[in-house]
């Protein structure tokens, strides 16, 4: 093959990150041929947002919004514990509406939590990326966001559209059309944002473990911060609420270790100071937020101040993306082609039945 006709490394993965922006501005059309508004009538007394990996971390900063947004209590399930531990995920008594979040649409795990919903007359609401797939045949209803995925292995903006998308639905349901108009605004705040500050941190091989501190729905993305980082560059990662980190974890923070604050408004005071203490170990920091830089960050990722924590939950994601596929590319490694991960896990499982009711058999 031409060496000269060789995709650059990463490229498929660089384009879709910087691409989020415009695909965030067709979630509500998406919105709007989904008829999802007939599942909160009656209202559930509990929803229970599901997933695996990002899809997972999808599912908590889902939840958090609704819990604020429209103001109904909300959980976030790994899809197999919803499968082995049903009794986490729907209590007896309770009105439950189950929303399964998979861009592929074909995860096994989350296919036979439908299942167990199913079996147990809990509804389901999907959200996916594929049309022709799996999960729309076995939701009642399926939000589809087809222009949110990607050829890429790793979820990036399919994770901010649908996280968006979600978002909507909460200010619907919520009847909050002020959230619905200031989420219309997200992506040109977007715009306004320079991400390209992360390049150079992303670059700098001199730090190889990672900390993501965000708090209520900027832990979901703190969380699918540490997996890209993961995914694409091979790199030691976590994540934790930001005051979480003093209660163990800092006794790691050290010369080599970047802490990337997702900074929230309702807590920033108090999150810098763990930011600050951090440094004062020797670890570098990164700060993404709006406000001054607080926390002398070697680099600011400035947020526009209306953001705020309900609504500019996905302006930080750009930046951590861009973090994971510069490190990989610093490291030589391709994030197109993320090493032992496939693009959705299938297992050899009956989904048209509760897992534990098929392992019986
Ligand atoms: C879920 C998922 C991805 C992960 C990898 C394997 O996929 O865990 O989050 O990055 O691609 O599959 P899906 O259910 O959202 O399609």
């Amino acid at each position: 093959m031409n060496v000269a006709t060789l995709p650059e490394p990463g490229a498929k993965t660089l384009r879709e990150i910087h691409s989020q922006p415009n695909v965030w501005r067709s979630v509500p059309a998406a919105l709007a041929a989904a008829d999802y508004r007939r599942l909160f009538a009656p209202r559930p007394d509990v929803l229970v947002f599901t997933g695996c990996g990002s899809s997972l971390y999808l599912a908590q900063a889902a939840a958090a919004t609704f819990r604020r947004v429209a103001g109904i209590a909300s959980v976030a399930v790994p899809s197999s514990e919803v499968s082995f531990f049903p009794e986490l995920a729907f209590a007896p008594g309770q009105r439950a509406l189950l929303v399964v979040i998979s861009r592929s649409g074909e995860t096994t795990e989350s296919l036979a939590a439908v299942a167990v919903a199913r079996a147990r007359g809990v509804p389901v609401l999907g959200i996916s990326c594929d049309p022709a797939s799996s999960l729309p045949r076995a939701c009642d209803v399926c939000i589809l966001v087809p222009n949110a995925a990607e050829e890429s292995v790793v979820m990036t903006r399919s994770f901010t559209s649908m996280l968006l998308a979600l978002q909507h639905c909460a200010g619907e349901v919520g009847g909050d059309a002020a959230y619905r108009v200031a989420l219309e605004a997200v992506p040109d705040l977007a715009v306004r944002c320079d991400y390209d500050g992360i390049a150079a941190i992303g670059g700098d091989l001199s730090w190889d473990r990672a900390i993501f501190l965000g708090a209520a729905p900027l832990y979901g993305v703190a969380e699918e911060a540490h997996m890209k980082l993961t995914e694409m560059s091979l790199t030691t990662a976590n994540a934790y609420r930001p005051l979480e980190y003093r209660h163990g974890p800092m006794s790691l923070a050290d010369g080599r270790t970047l802490i990337v604050l997702l900074a929230s408004a309702a807590a920033r005071a108090d999150e810098a100071a763990v930011a600050r203490e951090a440094r004062g170990f020797g670890a570098r920091v990164v700060l993404v937020g709006p406000g001054e830089n607080d926390v002398d960050a070697e680099c600011h990722i400035r947020l526009p101040a209306e953001a705020g924590d309900y609504v500019g939950t996905v302006l930080a994601a750009p930046a951590v993306h861009l973090l994971g596929y510069h490190r990989a590319i610093a490291k030589g490694i391709d994030p197109d082609e993320p090493r032992q991960l496939n693009r959705f896990v299938a297992l050899d499982w009956r989904t048209d039945a509760p897992r534990a009711a098929a392992q019986r058999g």
